[in-house]
């Protein structure tokens, strides 16, 4: 992994993640091999490490924030599966293994990534609460619902599917970066910083840091989808334009994509602005984002 990505906890990471794992009832047959096939193949996390790092720059104890940190994996861990269906994006690799639809069938990655949604609120519902006052897990749960659905994720999403195939400006662009990727990413960001016990202030700016952060994160994944090697990113190259898809690496071009990813980066760390009181974890994820190879 490039940079000083923060591997410890990624690894805190992985091992919450089994312990937040439904039992799932035999009776369901493949249904829960899907769940973990999906979660637990090789991921950075880097959207619970960003809900972690965020908690911890407000100056709250990290550990505390591990049930929404994981929780979220569960929504990208779904989003993926899903992305990755023949009626969407039709990709037979991810993260260096067979696709989840390729190994267990359609129905059952379908089922797989509605289960994991459905988890991921139960984990915050249930978990959460141990750690947090109520009034914060609401808050987390405003946020992640917001994230996730019509006004974030798959709202983007959508809009990404309805303009396949055509000329999408830039702003158009950028709407459907910053909700389809974006948004769970700023989620992620404003999750830790509530749960750490941050201030308003403090959950706006973490908030506009997971924004730009988010940003940039989608237009380098554009990038590799063309530059990237597929033993590096574990996904096959060249998807988007297979699927006719607009990028900015498409539109404007790798060179001015990467140029613009990195002022989005810098416009990230400038927002803090002295904002939060540490911010050094934060700025090695953002110069993570703009330098990774995966
Ligand atoms: C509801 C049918 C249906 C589909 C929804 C919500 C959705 C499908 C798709 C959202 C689009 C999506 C998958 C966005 C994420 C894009 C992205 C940059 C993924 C890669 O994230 P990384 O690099 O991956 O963090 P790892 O493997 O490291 O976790």
């Amino acid at each position: 992994m490039t940079g000083n990505y923060p591997s410890d906890l990624r690894r805190e990471v992985d091992a919450a993640l089994k312990t937040y794992f439904p039992s799932v009832d035999r009776q369901a047959g493949d249904l829960g091999r899907a769940m973990e096939y999906a979660l637990y193949s090789p991921g950075k996390r880097f959207r619970p490490v960003l809900a972690l790092t965020a908690a911890s720059a407000v100056g709250g104890r990290y550990r505390e924030a591990m049930p929404t940190a994981c929780a979220i994996e569960f929504i990208h861990a779904y989003s993926l599966t899903h992305d990755d269906l023949p009626a969407l994006d039709n990709d037979t690799l991810r993260r260096g293994r067979p696709t989840c639809h390729v190994k267990f069938g359609e129905d059952i990655a379908i089922l797989a990534g509605d289960a994991l949604l459905t988890e991921a609120f139960a984990i915050i519902v249930n978990e959460q609460l141990e750690t947090a006052p109520t009034e914060r897990v609401i808050g987390v749960l405003k946020e992640i619902s917001k994230a996730a659905g019509i006004k974030g994720m798959v709202g983007g999403q959508a809009v990404d599917i309805i303009e396949t195939g055509q000329e999408m400006d830039l702003e158009t662009l950028r709407f459907v970066h910053e909700h389809k990727t974006g948004a769970l990413i700023e989620a992620a960001a404003r999750c830790g910083a509530i749960l750490g016990g941050g201030t308003k202030q403090d959950i706006e700016a973490l908030g506009g840091f997971g924004k730009r952060l988010g940003l940039a994160f989608q237009m380098v994944d554009d990038i590799l989808d063309v530059a990237g090697s597929v033993e590096s990113i574990g996904k096959n190259v060249g998807s988007d334009r297979e699927n006719n898809k607009m990028t900015f690496a498409s539109g404007v071009g790798v060179e001015e994509s990467r140029r613009m990813a990195q002022e989005t980066i810098d416009e990230a760390i400038a927002g803090l602005d002295g904002s939060v009181s540490d911010q050094d974890g934060l700025i090695e994820l953002a110069r993570f984002v703009i330098g990774r190879t995966s």
